[in-house]
C-alpha cells in the first residue's frame, strides 16, 4: 500500500498534501551563492554546499573542517563579536573579499545563527546595479529612492492611492517587469489589488488565485523571512554536504537563509506563468500576514544587497502605512458608535425613547455599517429606515434567524438566499444581511441589509479545479492561467471585518445603555432595590448607583473587581471620593451631577490594591424622576489601561527612532551618502511619528496591538536601515 508521509519532506509533496511540505529544510539552496555552516563555537566548516569550488574558487574545494578565517579573516573577526549575541537571531549582512590566483573578489555574505546547529555564513558574488546611473553608487541610489518613496507614500490618502505607490516605488527600486499588491481575504485566497509593469505585458489586476497557490507552511516562513528571491526558476539546485547537521543529525532549518532552495511545486507554477525570476516581500498587519509585494522578471534577475534590504525597508514601511490607514478607519468607526450611544442618551433624557428618535434620523445608524437599509424588531413592534423588505418579510426573516441561530449574537451573510432560498425575491432590498440580537431571549433584533450587487470575481484560473487527478503533480488545468470569470448574483458587497466589529459594539453599547440605564431608572423610580441590584450586579461595566440623598444604593461586582477585595466599604458619597486618587476632583464630579443635572465624564484614577492608581474613564448620568426631581446618579468606570499601554508603546516607538538616528549620526562619515542615509532614517521618522499620531488622532483610542505592531515594525525598519549603512560603509573599506 501506498502510504504518504504526514510531512512529506522537501520536493516529495503533489497538490493533494503540498500544504504540508517541509518548504524550510530544503537541503540545497540556489546555485549563484554558497552556504557553508559553521561550528557555533569554534567557527569551522561543518557543512558546505556543492557548489563551493565553482563559486568561491580553489578554497572552496575542500571546505570541510577549515575555520572561517582561512577564507576571510575580517569575516572571520564579524561572526566571533556576534557568535553570542541576539543579534545573529536575523540576517547579519557584511561585505567579504576573498583571494582567487589572479586577485581579490568581492561578496556579500549574510551570516545568521540556524534555529538547527550552527550559524549559516551565506556568500554570494558581488553583482553591479543594473538601475545605478553611472557614476551613482547603489546605497546612493537606493536611499534617494527610498526617501522619496516614504514621503509619497505617506501622502497616499487611501488604501487603493497605497497600493498604486507601493507598486511604482517599488518597480522603480528593484525594475522588475511586473509588480504587484497581493492582498490576502480572510478566507486566504488572494486578489491583485495593485500592478505596474511593463508596458507591452497583460495586467494581472484584479485577478483572484485560490488560497492553495500558498501553501499555510509557506505564508508562517513568510513571517519570519520577509524577502525571497529567485534568480533563475530553472536553476540546479547546489546540495548541502552533509545534508545532516553533524551536530543535531538533523536537516538544516533554512528559514533564515537567503539561498534557500524554492519548493519545485511554486516553480513549476512559475514556469508555467512564463515567469524567470521574482522577488517577494511580506506586507503585515499586527504580526499577521496581510498580503506580498511580489515581483515577476520574465529572464533571471539578481540585485545587491542593497537593493533588497531597501525592498524589505520600503515593505515594513507599507504595513506601517496600512495599519495607520485601517486604524484610522476604526476610530473613524469608534468615534460613529459614540455619537449614537450620544443620540440614545440624548433621546432617554428627553423623549424617553431611544427607538423613535434612532429611527427617525437614522443617518449614523446606516451609516455606521455602511448599510442601505436597517430594522429594529422589539416586542411586537417593527421599526424601519431606508431599504429594506416589507414589514411581512422582515418578520419571516426574523422567525428565521430566530430558529436558524438562536444563540448567536451577530449573524451576517452576503447571500442570504444561498442560506435561505425562501428569501430569494428579496435581493433589491435583502441580499445580505447582518443582524444583532438585543436580548438573550431573542426576540429583539437590530437588522441592517443590503441589496444585490452583481459580482465578477476574475480568477487566475478555474478555483474550482486547482488539482488535476490524473496528473497531480503538473498544475495543468492552471497552466494556461486564462481568467476564469464567475458571475455571483443574489448576493450583497460583503460585510467588512470592521463593520462587523462595529455592529458588535453597537449591540453591546445599545444592550448596556438601554437596558441598563433604563432598567436603573424604571426601578429606582419604583424603589425596588433588589431589583436594580440584581440588574447592575452582574453587568460587565462596573457601575455605582448612588440615591438622590448621597446614599451609595449599588457597587457592583465589575466595579469591586475593578478596585480590588482589600478596598474599604462603600456607603457614602465621601466613601465613593475617597477611592479616587484626587478626592477633590471627584467631589467636583458630584457636586457637578447634582447641580447641573447633565452627563458627565472625565478621565480620573482610582486608588487600586497597593496603592497602585488605575486610570480610568469615568462617566456620570443622572436618572431623572417625574417631576423634574431626580432620583439618583449611575456612574460608570471604564479602565482605560490598555490605552495607557498603547501610549507607553508609543513612547517606546519614539526611542527605536531617536536612537537610530543618533547611532546613524555617530557612526558615519560625511560623505555624500552618510547625508543620504541620514534623510532616509529621518523618512522613516517621520513615516512612523505620522502613522502614530493618526492612529491615536483625535478620539484619543487607539488600538494597543495595532501602536504595539508600528512599533515591531519601525524597529525592523530602522534596523535594516542601520543594516543597510554598515554594510555600505564596510564594502566602502574593503
Ligand atoms: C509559494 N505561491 C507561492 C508564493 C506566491 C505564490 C506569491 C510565495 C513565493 C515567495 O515568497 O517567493 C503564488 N504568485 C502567486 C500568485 C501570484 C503570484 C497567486 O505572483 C499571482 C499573481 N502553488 C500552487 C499549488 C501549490 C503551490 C496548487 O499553485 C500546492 C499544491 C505550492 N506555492 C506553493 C509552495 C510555495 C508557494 C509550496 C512555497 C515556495 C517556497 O517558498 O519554497
Amino acid at each position: 500500500m501506498d502510504v504518504k508521509p504526514l510531512h512529506p519532506p522537501f520536493g516529495a509533496a503533489d497538490l493533494t498534501n503540498c500544504d504540508r511540505e517541509l518548504v524550510q529544510l530544503p537541503g540545497s539552496v540556489q546555485p549563484h551563492g554558497v552556504l557553508l555552516v559553521l561550528h557555533p563555537q569554534k567557527l569551522h566548516v561543518l557543512q558546505a554546499t556543492l557548489n563551493a569550488e565553482a563559486v568561491l574558487g580553489p578554497w572552496g574545494a575542500s571546505p570541510l573542517g577549515r575555520s572561517i578565517d582561512s577564507l576571510d579573516p575580517e569575516l572571520g573577526d564579524l561572526i566571533r563579536q556576534l557568535r553570542d549575541s541576539d543579534e545573529l537571531r536575523t540576517p547579519v549582512p557584511a561585505a567579504a573579499t576573498i583571494e582567487y590566483p589572479d586577485g581579490i573578489r568581492r561578496f556579500e555574505a549574510t551570516c545568521v545563527r540556524l534555529r538547527s546547529e550552527g550559524i549559516a555564513v551565506e556568500l554570494e558574488p558581488e553583482v553591479p546595479d543594473p538601475l545605478c546611473a553611472p557614476g551613482e553608487d547603489v546605497a546612493q541610489r537606493v536611499s534617494r529612492v527610498l526617501t522619496a518613496g516614504l514621503a509619497s507614500l505617506n501622502a497616499a490618502p487611501t488604501l487603493q492611492a497605497l497600493y498604486d505607490e507601493t507598486v511604482r516605488v517599488m518597480r522603480e527600486l528593484a525594475g522588475y517587469d511586473r509588480v504587484m499588491v497581493y492582498k490576502f481575504d480572510p478566507d486566504g485566497h488572494g486578489e491583485v489589488v495593485g500592478e505596474a509593469r511593463r508596458d507591452d505585458l497583460e495586467s494581472f489586476l484584479g485577478l483572484h488565485y485560490p488560497s492553495s497557490d500558498i501553501p499555510q507552511q509557506a505564508r508562517e516562513l513568510y513571517l519570519q523571512n520577509r524577502v525571497r528571491v529567485l534568480v533563475d526558476v530553472a536553476y540546479e539546485p547546489a546540495p548541502l554536504f552533509p545534508r545532516l547537521s553533524p551536530i543535531s543529525g538533523g536537516d538544516v532549518d533554512m528559514s533564515g537563509c537567503t539561498l534557500r532552495s524554492m519548493s519545485p511545486l511554486h516553480l513549476q507554477y512559475l514556469t508555467n506563468m512564463g515567469v524567470r525570476a521574482t522577488l517577494v516581500t511580506s506586507l503585515t498587519r499586527e504580526e499577521r500576514l496581510w498580503g506580498l509585494i511580489s515581483c515577476h522578471h520574465y529572464s533571471t534577475r539578481r540585485l545587491p544587497f542593497e537593493v533588497r534590504a531597501a525592498c524589505g525597508i520600503l515593505s515594513e514601511m507599507v504595513s506601517t502605512r496600512l495599519s495607520a490607514l485601517e486604524g484610522m478607519a476604526l476610530a473613524q468607526a469608534a468615534l460613529t458608535v459614540r455619537r449614537l450611544e450620544q443620540q440614545i442618551v440624548e433621546s432617554l433624557a428627553t423623549t424617553g425613547d431611544w427607538r423613535t428618535s434612532l429611527f427617525m434620523s437614522p443617518r449614523l445608524l446606516l451609516q455606521a455599517v455602511d448599510a442601505s437599509g436597517a430594522a429594529l424588531l422589539y416586542e411586537n413592534d417593527i421599526l424601519t429606515a431606508g431599504n429594506v423588505p416589507s414589514s411581512h418579510d422582515i418578520r419571516a426573516i426574523m422567525a428565521w434567524l430566530e430558529s436558524y441561530a438562536p444563540s448567536e449574537p451577530v449573524l451576517v451573510t452576503n447571500a442570504l438566499a444561498r442560506m435561505a432560498p425562501q428569501f430569494g425575491h428579496l435581493a433589491g432590498s435583502a441580499a445580505g444581511v447582518l443582524a444583532v440580537a438585543l436580548s438573550g431571549r431573542g426576540q429583539e433584533f437590530l437588522l441592517w441589509f443590503r441589496p444585490e450587487q452583481v459580482q465578477t470575481v476574475r480568477w487566475g484560473g478555474d478555483p474550482h479545479k486547482p488539482v488535476d487527478p490524473e496528473d497531480p503533480n503538473r498544475l495543468s488545468p492552471r497552466r494556461s492561467f486564462a481568467v476564469w470569470t464567475e458571475v455571483t448574483r443574489a448576493t450583497s458587497r460583503p460585510w467588512a471585518e470592521q463593520e462587523l466589529a462595529t455592529a458588535h459594539s453597537i449591540r453591546t453599547s445599545l444592550v448596556d445603555m438601554v437596558q441598563q440605564v433604563q432598567a436603573v431608572r424604571v426601578l429606582i423610580a419604583q424603589d425596588q432595590l433588589h431589583q436594580v441590584l440584581q440588574a447592575v450586579h452582574t453587568a460587565p461595566e462596573p457601575t455605582i448607583i448612588i440615591g438622590a440623598e448621597g446614599k451609595v444604593l449599588v457597587v457592583n461586582r465589575a466595579f469591586r473587581a475593578l478596585i480590588g477585595a482589600s478596598a474599604p466599604d462603600i456607603e457614602s458619597a465621601e466613601d465613593l471620593c475617597a477611592l479616587f486618587s484626587s478626592e477633590a476632583e471627584a467631589e467636583t464630579m458630584l457636586t457637578a451631577l447634582r447641580a447641573e443635572r447633565r452627563l458627565w465624564s472625565a478621565e480620573l484614577s482610582l486608588r487600586g490594591e497597593g496603592g497602585h492608581p488605575i486610570p480610568v474613564s469615568i462617566r456620570g448620568e443622572p436618572v431623572p424622576g417625574e417631576n423634574g426631581r431626580d432620583l439618583g446618579y449611575v456612574i460608570f468606570a471604564t479602565d482605560v489601561r490598555a490605552r495607557r499601554d498603547a501610549e507607553a508603546a508609543r513612547r517606546r516607538v519614539h526611542d527605536v527612532l531617536r536612537d537610530a538616528r543618533q547611532r546613524s549620526i555617530s557612526e558615519t562619515s560625511d560623505t555624500k551618502t552618510a547625508k543620504d542615509f541620514r534623510e532616509m532614517i529621518e523618512a522613516i521618522l517621520n513615516s512612523a511619528r505620522r502613522a502614530l499620531t493618526e492612529m491615536t488622532g483625535d478620539t484619543r483610542m487607539a488600538a494597543p496591538g495595532a501602536m504595539a505592531s508600528i512599533e515591531a515594525l519601525t524597529r525592523r525598519a530602522a534596523a535594516l536601515a542601520l543594516q543597510l549603512e554598515g554594510y555600505a560603509a564596510s564594502r566602502r573599506k574593503r
